[in-house]
């Protein structure tokens, strides 16, 4: 039965170009949308640009763009952005940028809700502000006076501020989470969500009177809206809130929204609340993934270890880049990029048990059946239960744990891998025709199942095993139930071996 899968990605800042860990979330949400797409759901994935934000405006200024030049790099940041996102073949459905104009008018929209149901107060404000973390910090959380993530010290400000009543929406909270285990996910989150919003949630200050740059407050154009106050409503504007109705309507609510782990109170406390208040139904769950170190150093600029996605996936593939990504660092749990890891698994699950697994097999099908997939009797029955395969697989992928998706497709191909060894095919063309034909029926088979379960992993990759299976046009009009069904690849059919989809590193360079 499809169904709608609206899934989103945070939007990001435009200080800078995008970096690994920002590509990392975007492509686990691709990697969602396309097997979503694949299930026949109604999909669609939203990302965009966080633009009103002070961190933006001092890139400008440092890059010479002075006050009446700041929506031109905001603009030339977007596109940067944008054009990355279609470089590295990132399906994504809509792009929000924070400084549109049906952004800016669903803002308002949404102010108003929230001001018409009594949840915005004025009041004095004195706080530190991380501007790293655009929000304020308590004195707590500090270490030796400094912010523990962007290791500077926090501004003292003291400013006339409107408040959100956040801290009414504490009850609410909580009892939303307790009811709807999948909400906060994984179940770490959750719990560390759960008792900031019981001990620690305050109410907040939503606007900036010291700041220029962002969305001014309805009816009080002197004050701009607090850049997170105003970022998280991209969820609802990137799909028509405030513009187009008809649309938003047939959107909302998100079934997914993808964060890092670092973002995950504003979506998990302040956003709900905002959404209670508005009177706007909730998201059905977010997903907060770990952060991962490169060769076991944080990213950094000072460090010049910052990760450009597009020229790592330059040099090793697209693909590559993105099955690493997914393979090695398990979605929820912190990780470390290593190249070295990276060629090791070049080398060893990509080369030599995919790459060599299909280039063996269709040498042989050469060899022993003329190119031609052969007719074995029996061919219904899979040494490997493939239905099984599908079974992990699917419900891995509707728990995002990738890692296990793509085991369940990496055991199969060992196993493939280890039963040519054992059942010896250059024997059994000697001995027993009838049995190579139906071991070497089951192999192509299994291949083509494999493209299918790869698909939204590494698309191209998928594509050209389907053409070296001479199948790729006759699949690509199947559905997925369809493809599903073991033994649909044609007997007689004409393979087209090509060359292997991935050489060794040291041959390359
Ligand atoms: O926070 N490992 O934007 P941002 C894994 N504009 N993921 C990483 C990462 C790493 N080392 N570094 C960054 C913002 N990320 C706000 C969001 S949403 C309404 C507003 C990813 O540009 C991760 O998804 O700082 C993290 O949450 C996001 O980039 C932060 O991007």
């Amino acid at each position: 039965m499809s169904s709608k899968f609206f899934l989103t990605t945070p939007i990001y800042y435009v200080n800078d170009v995008p970096h690994i860990g920002h590509y990392y979330t975007t492509v686990a949400a691709d990697v969602l949308a396309r097997w979503h797409r694949l299930k026949g759901d109604d999909v669609f994935l939203l990302t965009g640009t966080d633009e009103n934000s002070q961190k933006n405006v001092e890139a400008a200024a440092k890059r010479g763009y002075d006050e009446t030049r700041i929506q031109e790099y905001l603009d030339e940041m977007a596109a940067n952005w944008r054009q990355t996102w279609d470089k590295l073949g990132i399906s994504y459905d809509g792009f929000i940028r924070t400084t549109e104009d049906r952004h800016k008018a669903g803002v308002a929209q949404f102010w108003k809700a929230v001001a018409a149901k009594g949840d915005i107060y004025q009041g004095e404000y004195s706080g530190l502000y991380c501007p790293g973390c655009e929000a304020f910090v308590r004195e707590s959380d500090l270490v030796d006076g400094k912010c523990p993530i962007h290791k500077k010290e926090p501004q003292v400000i003291k400013e006339k501020n409107y408040f959100f009543r956040l801290s009414a929406y504490r009850e609410q909270l909580l009892k939303h989470i307790d009811e709807h285990p999948e909400f906060i996910q994984p179940t770490s989150r959750r719990n560390e969500v759960r008792s900031y919003i019981d001990k620690f949630m305050e109410d907040i200050s939503i606007t900036r009177e010291s700041v220029k740059w962002g969305i001014p407050v309805p009816g009080d154009e002197a004050n701009v809206i607090y850049v997170w106050f105003d970022a998280l409503i991209n969820y609802l504007t990137g799909v028509g809130y405030g513009s187009n109705e008809q649309e938003y309507r047939k959107r909302w609510p998100a079934q997914l929204h993808l964060v890092g782990k670092d973002i995950i109170k504003f979506h998990c406390a302040l956003w709900p609340a905002m959404l209670l208040s508005a009177g706007v139904p909730l998201p059905e769950r977010v997903f907060a993934h770990g952060f991962f170190t490169i060769d076991g150093v944080k990213m950094s600029k000072s460090l010049g270890n910052v990760v450009d996605p597009l020229a790592v996936s330059e040099k090793y593939g697209r693909d590559v880049v993105r099955f690493f990504l997914l393979r090695e660092i398990t979605f929820g749990e912190d990780g470390d990029f290593s190249f070295a890891r990276l060629e090791q698994r070049y080398n060893s699950d990509l080369g030599n048990d995919l790459g060599n697994l299909l280039h063996r097999v269709l040498s042989m099908t050469e060899k022993y059946f003329d190119g031609k997939v052969p007719e074995a009797a029996q061919c219904a029955e899979a040494p490997v239960d493939q239905a099984k395969t599908w079974e992990r697989y699917e419900a891995a992928m509707s728990k995002l744990d990738f890692g296990d998706a793509l085991d369940a497709i990496w055991e199969d191909l060992r196993w493939d891998n280890k039963h040519i060894d054992e059942v010896k095919p250059w024997t059994l063309a000697k001995t027993d025709r009838a049995e190579l034909a139906k071991v070497m029926y089951y192999l192509l088979e299994h291949l083509r199942q494999t493209a299918w379960l790869l698909r939204p992993f590494v698309p191209e990759i998928s594509e050209k095993i389907l053409l070296q299976l001479g199948v790729a046009e006759a699949e690509g009009k199947k559905s997925l139930e369809e493809a599903k069904v073991w033994g649909g690849l044609p007997i007689g059919g004409t393979i087209a071996k090509g060359e292997p989809l991935f050489p060794r590193r040291e041959d390359k360079q």
